[in-house]
């Protein structure tokens, strides 16, 4: 068993690391503040191919391995949790999906763009009544002719007012549950459909949140993604790379944690010597360690199944789960050891643990991932 990176792994992983620490790290407390990142970044970021990273080469991405994705949302997530929660939709809900489900022609169309920064996408599931219980949305699809019209309410949906594009899943039989949903590839300036920022999010505050709202909007028989009635299979398995996304970014968010713990506890002086000296500083050092070690294993574990074409469901929820909840208590120690600064944004506990503390809520609540867990351990649906 190898567990090291292999050399295009290494490679960039390296040049992500310089990219994030000189272009990410050093503004995210401005961004977060002001509430938004600069549009601009995602094009850099596109040009340097760490938009598309395991889109193949003849769709504009960079064709490399699931591994590669997770390093690149890792180094992406130490410095700026928004950046990464922004990259994570683009790449593994939108792009991949469109990979995975879409036409030829739509895989053309759509993943050179995305994969470029030119096109923003976004994931539009979630509804007000519609969480965890991703079965129940009640946007509705009619069929008119040749084309659709798509009617309903989409919240909480990362990238929502400035994508070009959204994935919107919808229900064609009322009252059929996930048997009768659909999902369709919809340009977001559609006559008919409008978005609106969210205000007031605990963390993530420079990452872009709306709620979308689509008032007949038509769309052709050809903007279909899959089969009727196969919109939720599409949700779930695009949900398998999104949270491997949430994941990844989490050990990011876990390592820095511990980094600036570190380096604090070496130069903080109480009683006369470094707080890194005390054995309970030492206790929660070593705690948040073993939580970044093993989060990252966890992830690599599921981009090694990813890697060879598998269903990777339980892995995915296995690491979703441990990764969300090491970040949220790394995070939480990190401000313990700053103390007083902990709690204050001079310095970078309390963003983390703002900014981390969603993991264990979208893309699938940690009880979610249990249940999805527990549910493959003994057979029996909790959902039934
Ligand atoms: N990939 C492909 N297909 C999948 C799948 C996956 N990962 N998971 C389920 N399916 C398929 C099943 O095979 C089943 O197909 P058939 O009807 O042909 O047998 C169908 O989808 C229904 O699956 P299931 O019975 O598991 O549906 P449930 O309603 O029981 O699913 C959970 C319940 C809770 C697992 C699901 O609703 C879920 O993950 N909810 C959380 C949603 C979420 O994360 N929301 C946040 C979105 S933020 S972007």
């Amino acid at each position: 068993m190898d567990f090291s990176l292999n050399e295009e792994q290494l490679m960039i992983q390296d040049a992500v690391r310089k990219f994030s620490q000189a272009q990410i790290l050093p503004h995210s407390r401005d961004w977060d503040h002001a509430q938004a990142f600069p549009r601009d970044l995602l094009y850099k970021m596109g040009e340097l191919g760490y938009l598309g990273v395991p889109v193949p080469e003849e769709y504009g991405g960079t064709g490399l391995d699931y591994i590669s994705e997770a390093v690149v949302f890792e180094e992406v997530g130490y410095a700026d949790s928004s950046v990464r929660t922004t990259l994570s939709v683009q790449m593994s809900l939108v792009e991949l999906t469109i990979l995975k489900w879409g036409t030829e022609e739509q895989r053309h169309h759509y993943l050179p763009k995305l994969c470029s920064g030119e096109w923003i996408g976004c994931f539009g599931l979630t509804e007000p009544d519609a969480g965890s219980d991703a079965g129940n949305v009640a946007t509705l699809a009619k069929r008119d002719g040749d084309d659709w019209l798509l009617s309903g309410q989409k919240v909480w949906i990362s990238n929502g007012t400035w994508a070009d594009v959204s994935i919107i899943f919808a229900q064609t039989q009322p009252g059929s549950k996930h048997r009768g949903m659909v999902a369709f590839l919809v340009d977001t300036k559609s006559p008919g459909f409008t978005s609106r920022k969210m205000h007031g999010k605990l963390g993530l505050h420079a990452s872009d949140t709306g709620e979308l709202f689509l008032d007949n909007v038509r769309v052709p028989d050809s903007a279909r993604l899959g089969e009727v009635g196969e919109g939720f299979k599409i949700a779930m398995s695009a949900l398998d790379n999104g949270r491997y996304g949430v994941a990844s970014g989490c050990v990011g968010t876990a390592q820095r944690a511990l980094d600036a713990s570190v380096h604090y506890a070496k130069e903080r002086i109480a009683f006369s010597r470094p707080i890194a000296s005390f054995q309970l500083v030492q206790d929660m050092l070593a705690q948040m360690k073993v939580n970044v070690e093993a989060a990252r294993l966890l992830v690599y574990q599921a981009g090694w199944v990813k890697n060879q074409g598998k269903t990777s469901t339980i892995p995915v929820s296995i690491a979703k789960y441990f990764c969300a909840e090491a970040a949220k208590q790394n995070a939480d120690m990190a401000i313990q050891i700053h103390g007083g600064y902990g709690y204050s944004d001079e310095y970078i506990p309390e963003r983390l643990w703002r900014d981390c503390r969603v993991a264990s809520l979208y893309e699938g609540t940690s009880q979610i991932q249990k249940l999805i867990i527990g549910r493959d351990l003994t057979g029996i649906s909790a959902f039934e």
